[in-house]
């Protein structure tokens, strides 16, 4: 028996896994299965946190087993190294960006390395290098020419902190997603756009695709995200003009019911229509923040003193600007049909606008209107020549009728918008444009990639990109005419840089293209990504959409990138999530030097199925440290035994064969990590029990098998209990212990059976039958029936598996 030295050992090995390259590398000859884990690449915010011990540590134990199960495993390891926290760390510590990335990535490392994680660092990608970032810049190049990337003026969420342009999806209830209390604005100016909404329709049909594989919440948030709607747009008249207003509505079959036109502030007739007071009144409402959140909005209003005309009745009705209406979907303007719809009820009879209605429903006559609208499909009346037609026909009819005319057609409307990809910040990749007064925007050729960014900048942190103030970065040359010109400053959102960097692993060093498509081919889709759900939309639907578009280049041959994806939960302390202005991290150097990186493993992995959210319990953790000592010591004191008669052998076998068994099918439907260490934990207990009267070739049997169950899972002292037991190492290239069903089957039960008390029989029931089929046994039972003479039954009392016991009268 050895102790359970988990400092020495897990050095020991460190080193030795470190020292070797060649021991995790995907071997990528085509002899074995591929299998791609993936999981989602941190940002050096500087040490790795518990939801990183988490989520690696569910990946390492899956890349181990599939090793085990004789898979080329691909596993590699990355940095999501540009954005923002490194700028803004740079402008308060004064220290350079770069050397702050490289500093965190540097420390990080060295603590993936001492837990343990087997990944193939040779494909180690950092998305800060110009190595790396100059495909950015060439996919950008590559976009602009399919038309995909394109600039347009637009009103841009602004945060005043950050001093930088937001995504959609960085303002959070009307606030910056990193300044929770900082209200968004809103701002004019010319920005960089990746046309998604292209990809739009394929984003939602090519979810059929990964549909078996994906938590089907992730693809409903995604589907909400994108949100379809198909409906019909319609031109009114700007009355005493030839100006047309065109509108989208979902229900054109209430049009005759529309009392008022009414445009979204942002809408460029607004200004047109707003002229001195009502122009105030309209720059309050771009301005006001508490549009930002929808669901609690008061609904406000005015009306601009003009008018427009229904094109199918020729009736004139106001137009008003109110806030609700939004600017960015459908047309930005709206047909108000109180009597049909919710929002314009409530609008309408606020403002004293009138209601008409023009839907009855299918079984009873046209309602009035007053206390709230009919918003169902019905039959349309007071409609001219539709009156009479169910809603439906009513729609397609109506749809064609405005495309016969010229006045509208039928149209498909997303929630989605395209993504808007400038930053005004350094730490990003540089957009490879330059303007040039004589030729306008020019593409940087691909032969002058990568537009480098520069090491000497000025930090401010304020207003515009530090690259506009830098002369030597911003004054070039225009490629195409030769004359001065300047540099695009602005950079790309990050998240260009997660899009497609799980490609770039295959093919790491490649400096002729992003990758070679023959490489990268054989591993796509990725078997299995993991990560945290907090990147449902962004990342996951960006991924997506890179994928389409370099399948549409010819790159991939793959429509989606990822063939499962698994969403981890939350590591919190006492139910509250970890946090910095909680003050209640869990830092896991601590716990890795008091316990051991295996047993920290053990911990996150046991606490809790992995998709839901766990509980740090430092008591628990303890018991995870018990038990990893109890199985090393056990494993060391019976792998060279010479004693033991035996009797326990089968009994040994039976639960051995049984927690293999049960291990295996947690891995391969859906990793119930927790319930295989369960299991490992009983399988112990059992062999502790047994220990005594085992043979000497079955415990150094049970003791290798103990090993490599553990294995993936607590892999130091895996490593060194196969070296200790006299075995050829590395542990996670053994196969994976198959299991014998015949050693595996129960040993029959006997159960004795009572009437009234008294022995009267003996039934043989399988090991976990149900208290009912053991009852049934005993009531079938020829001796036990032949008792009872068909006397009644009063009642049965079971413990089952012990006894059964039948009460009869008389
Ligand atoms: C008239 C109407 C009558 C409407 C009716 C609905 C019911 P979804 O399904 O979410 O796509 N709408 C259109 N553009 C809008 C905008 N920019 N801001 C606010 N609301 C807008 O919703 C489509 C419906 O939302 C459209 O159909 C329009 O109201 C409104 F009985 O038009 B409807
Ligand atoms: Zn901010
Ligand atoms: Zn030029």
């Amino acid at each position: 028996e050895k102790p359970y030295n988990h400092q020495e050992i897990e050095l020991n090995w460190s080193q030795r896994w470190t020292a070797d390259p060649e021991l995790y590398k995907a071997v990528n000859d085509g002899t074995k299965p591929r299998y791609y884990v993936l999981e989602m690449l941190p940002y050096p915010s500087g040490r790795l946190h518990m939801g990183h011990v988490r989520n690696y540590s569910i990946g390492d134990t899956l890349a181990r087993y599939q090793w085990m199960r004789g898979f080329d495993v691909l596993h590699p390891m990355g940095w999501d190294a540009f954005g923002l926290p490194a700028e803004n760390a740079a402008i308060k510590n004064n220290r350079h960006p770069s050397e702050w990335t490289h500093s965190n990535i540097a420390h990080m490392k060295k603590q993936l390395l001492r837990m343990g994680f087997a990944y193939d660092w040779d494909r180690e990608v950092s998305t800060c290098e110009p190595e790396y970032y100059r495909w950015n810049q060439w996919f950008f190049l590559r976009m602009m020419e399919r038309d995909l990337a394109y600039r347009k003026v637009s009103l841009v969420n602004w945060c005043p902190e950050c001093a930088t342009v937001l995504a959609n999806e960085q303002v959070e209830n009307g606030c910056c997603w990193r300044h929770e209390t900082t209200p968004v604005e809103q701002r004019e100016l010319v920005q960089w756009f990746l046309r998604i909404t292209a990809y739009a329709e394929q984003l939602l049909d090519d979810m059929k695709q990964i549909e078996a594989g994906w938590p089907s919440q992730v693809l409903t948030m995604q589907r909400n995200w994108i949100g379809r709607s198909q409906g019909t747009e319609v031109d009114f008249g700007l009355a005493g003009t030839d100006q047309k207003i065109r509108v989208f509505t979902t229900r054109v079959d209430t049009i005759y019911g529309a009392t008022c036109v009414i445009l979204a502030p942002e809408h460029p007739l607004s200004k047109q229509l707003c002229e001195g007071a009502l122009a105030v009144q309209l720059k309050a409402m771009v301005d006001d923040q508490s549009r930002k959140d929808p669901e609690n909005l008061v609904k406000e209003g005015f009306f601009t003193g003009h008018y427009a005309v229904n094109p199918y009745n020729g009736a004139t009705v106001p137009i008003w600007i109110a806030n609700f209406v939004l600017w960015g979907y459908g047309t930005g303007a709206i047909m108000a049909v109180p009597a049909h719809d919710e929002r314009d009820f409530e609008f309408c009879t606020k403002y004293g606008i009138s209601i008409v209605p023009v839907i009855r429903p299918v079984d009873g006559p046209l309602a009035i209107i007053a206390t709230e609208p009919f918003t169902e499909y019905g039959i349309v009346e007071n409609s001219g020549e539709w009156s009479g037609l169910p809603s439906a026909d009513a729609r397609k009819l109506m749809s064609a009728r405005a495309k016969e005319n010229g006045f509208g057609e039928a149209a498909i409307t997303y929630r989605l918008k395209d993504w808007g990809v400038s930053r005004q910040r350094y730490w990003g990749t540089p957009i490879p444009v330059v303007h040039c007064p004589a030729c306008g925007v020019v593409p940087v050729p691909d032969d002058q990639l990568p537009v480098l960014l520069p090491s000497d900048v000025e930090l401010t942190g304020q207003g515009k990109s530090p690259l506009a103030n830098h002369p030597s970065f911003l004054n070039t040359t225009c490629p195409k005419c030769g004359g001065p010109a300047q540099r695009e400053t602005d950079t790309m959102d990050t998240f260009v840089d997660s899009s497609w960097y799980f490609f770039r692993y295959v093919d790491p060093k490649n400096d002729k293209l992003p990758f070679t498509p023959e490489t990268v081919q054989p591993w796509f889709p990725v078997d299995q990504y993991i990560g945290g759900v907090t990147h449902a939309i962004l990342h996951l639907l960006y991924s997506r959409f890179w994928c389409k578009v370099m399948r549409d280049i010819g790159l991939v041959k793959v429509d989606e990138p990822f063939k499962n994806l698994f969403t981890q939960g939350m590591v919190q302390l006492n139910g509250q999530t970890m946090s910095k202005s909680k003050g209640n991290i869990v830092d896991p150097d601590e716990m890795v030097e008091k316990y051991g990186a295996d047993t920290c493993r053990l911990f996150t992995l046991f606490a809790a199925p992995p998709e839901k959210n766990m509980d740090w319990n430092e008591s628990s953790v303890e018991g995870q440290y018990r038990f990893l000592t109890r199985l090393f010591k056990w494993v060391t004191r019976n792998a060279d035994a010479t004693e033991g008669s035996g009797e326990t052998d089968a009994q040994a076998l039976r639960k051995l064969h049984q927690t293999i068994r049960k291990i295996t099918s947690d891995f391969d439907n859906r990793w119930h990590f927790n319930t295989s260490i369960a299991a490992l934990m009983e399988l112990l207990n059992a062999l502790q029990a047994a220990e005594a009267g085992m043979s000497p070739a079955v415990r150094q049997e049970v003791a290798a098998k103990l090993t490599l169950l553990i294995a993936p899972f607590a892999p130091y002292a895996a490593e060194e209990l196969w070296a200790t037991i006299g075995r050829t190492g590395p542990v996670f290239r053994q196969s994976w212990p198959a299991f014998d069903p015949e050693l595996a089957k129960e040993e029959a039960l006997e159960i004795p059976v009572q009437v009234n008390g008294k022995l009267r029989g003996r039934i043989t029931a399988a090991h976990g039958s149900t208290k009912e089929e053991q009852e049934a046994l005993a009531l079938a039972d020829e001796k036990v029936l032949a008792f009872i003479a068909g006397r009644p039954i009063v009642k049965v009392i079971t413990l089952p598996g012990k006894l059964v016991n039948i009460v009869i009268k008389g």
